[in-house]
């Protein structure tokens, strides 16, 4: 019987990506709802690597499984890198994205292309079962459009480009967008770190 890793999101939208970035690994992957966990964690910590480890911590005091969990956010340098860790809380958790997106991209206005250099930042936790902890960052490098552009990905992805292909990362196909993400890169070198732990196989 496979493995398996719980993965500390309420995202659906994470799930579907490390699903599609882990698809080659003998683990089962669940939520935390799937594994029955409820749980309202606090992500009071000042960086992505901090929230991204309680995050694994307060699932990992739940279950004696591998756990994974992800804080991630989209820095603006313009911005003084807002809004950063408090891109899920940015207006409010309620407020659409289509709102947030609007109000990041009026609060640009009239900034050229080169200063509207942005980021997506990844820290990926894992928690072990013997109690062992790991954390690795992913990044990818872009920039704010002027107006939103793509229907894939969720989020923030519509108003970031990304240079190399001169289209938001919402306009990617979703392998595409995996490939080159911030939590692609992240996840993939967790998938290093999964396997040397302990006895899993790769397809
Ligand atoms: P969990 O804490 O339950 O995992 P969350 O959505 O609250 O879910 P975060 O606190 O890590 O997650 O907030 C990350 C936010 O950053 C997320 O809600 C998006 O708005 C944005 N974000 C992260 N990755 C993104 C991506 O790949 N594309 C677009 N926006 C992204």
């Amino acid at each position: 019987m496979a493995n398996k890793i719980i993965f500390a999101t309420g995202n659906q939208n994470k799930m579907r990506e490390i699903r599609e970035i882990y698809q080659d690994l003998d683990y089962e992957i669940l939520s935390m709802k799937e594994a029955g966990i409820e749980l309202d964690i606090v992500e009071d910590g000042t960086t992505f690597e901090e929230n991204a480890l309680i995050k694994a911590k307060a699932v990992a005091q739940c279950c004696d499984a591998v756990v994974l969990a992800d804080d991630s956010g989209l820095e603006i340098d313009y911005l003084n890198k807002e809004p950063g860790v408090y891109s899920a809380r940015y207006m409010g958790e309620d407020t659409s994205y289509e709102i947030k997106n609007a109000n990041l991209i009026q609060r640009l206005e009239g900034v050229p292309k080169e200063q509207r250099t942005a980021r997506f930042v990844c820290a990926v936790a894992a928690v072990f079962p013997d109690g062992t902890n790991k954390v690795v960052r992913g990044t990818i490098e872009g920039y704010i459009g002027y107006e939103p552009q793509g229907e894939h990905g969720f989020g923030y992805d519509p108003i970031f480009y990304v240079d190399a292909y001169g289209c938001s990362t919402a306009s990617l196909e979703p392998e595409e967008k995996n490939r080159i993400s911030h939590r692609g890169n992240a996840l993939r070198m967790m998938k290093d770190e999964l396997k040397k732990h302990e006895n899993i196989s790769c397809k």
